[in-house]
């Protein structure tokens, strides 16, 4: 048996780290999810599967321009926001400037030298946010922030940044999957591109409008799961059952051929992946920075955790 698919295994791990799961206390509470903090979690518990942003209830050329604030954004990202509905995606050009980037590759080779930062067994550097002042101070970068939280219309926290040095090849996902919240649509990502990108190394790749697909989660895809134990089902089904639901609902793949500081913004449910690299001896080195809205409830569907949060 697989020690990893024992919800009681789960439990302990998240007993061990608790002080990481009160941020849920107060989202159970108004949520009225009466189960305690250590023990698993997943969409099985909750009433709906649909997201409850404003942005995604409804649109934003009509919704954004009624907020003050709005008018405060430079007239490009303005732009931007309006489409969010529809895209589930926006790119800012340049948000970061060339020199902003070297200091953020050479804290990531410090670190890295400095053996404070690893590679993982899929190549990524986890957490760079919480090992460097510098990089924390970049997930908190102003115009970055208020656009996050004016999408979301709510306050954001970082949960985690990943840096990739190379391609992630990874397969197209949705990261509510992997970072699920109740209610859904409370996710949002910022991928920072480190270097420009290019056909050659691996670029990330994203489908416009998939944001609007259902939530794909356990119950879509797992099955035979018990009071002890998770699912029978792993994450290759997931992303099996995502392939499939491309195919039925064709939608345009978009590669992002980035320049060195432009961040393109996805929602929690934009189904994205890393392409192929062709030239293996190509770089591709960027940051992704994972948000939570701070008043949900945060957790990984797949294992049913409730998310590690650092204090901020
Ligand atoms: O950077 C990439 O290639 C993919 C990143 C990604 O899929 C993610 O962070 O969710």
């Amino acid at each position: 048996m697989n020690l990893k698919k024992l919800k009681p295994v789960h439990w302990i791990y998240n007993l061990i780290h608790y002080k990481a799961i009160r941020h849920n206390r107060e989202a159970y509470r108004k949520y009225e999810l009466n189960k305690p903090l250590i023990a698993s979690v997943s969409s099985r518990d909750f009433p709906d599967k649909e997201s409850k942003a404003w942005l995604d209830l409804g649109d934003s050329r009509s919704l954004a321009p009624l907020k003050p604030v709005f008018a405060a954004f430079p007239g490009p990202v303005q732009e931007k926001i309006l489409s969010w509905s529809d895209n589930g995606y926006m790119i800012i050009e340049k948000l970061f400037s060339e020199e902003t980037i070297d200091k953020i590759n050479d804290e990531i080779d410090l670190l890295i030298r400095k053996k404070k930062l690893n590679f993982n067994s899929s190549h990524k550097l986890l957490f760079a946010n919480r090992k460097s002042a510098f990089i924390k101070s970049i997930t908190k970068d102003p115009l970055l922030h208020a656009v996050l939280e004016f999408i979301l219309d709510k306050e954001v926290v970082a949960f985690q940044t990943i840096n990739f040095f190379m391609g992630s090849e990874q397969r197209a996902h949705s990261d509510s999957v992997h970072m699920t919240t109740y209610p859904l649509g409370y996710l949002i990502a910022a991928w920072i591109a480190l270097e420009d990108t290019n056909s050659e190394n691996g670029p990330l790749f994203y489908y416009p409008g998939s944001h609007r697909l259902p939530y794909l989660l356990n119950n879509d895809f797992n099955e035979g799961e018990t009071a002890l134990t998770l699912g029978k089902k792993n994450y290759d089904d997931y992303e099996n059952r995502i392939e499939t639901l491309l195919k039925q609902n064709p939608f345009e793949k978009k590669s992002f051929h980035a320049k060195k500081g432009d961040v393109l913004i996805w929602h929690a449910n934009l189904v994205h992946g890393g392409s192929p690299i062709i030239n293996p001896a190509l770089t591709r080195k960027s940051m992704v920075i994972h948000y939570y809205a701070k008043d949900v409830i945060k957790y990984h569907e797949i294992t049913e955790r409730p998310s590690l949060l650092q204090d901020e």
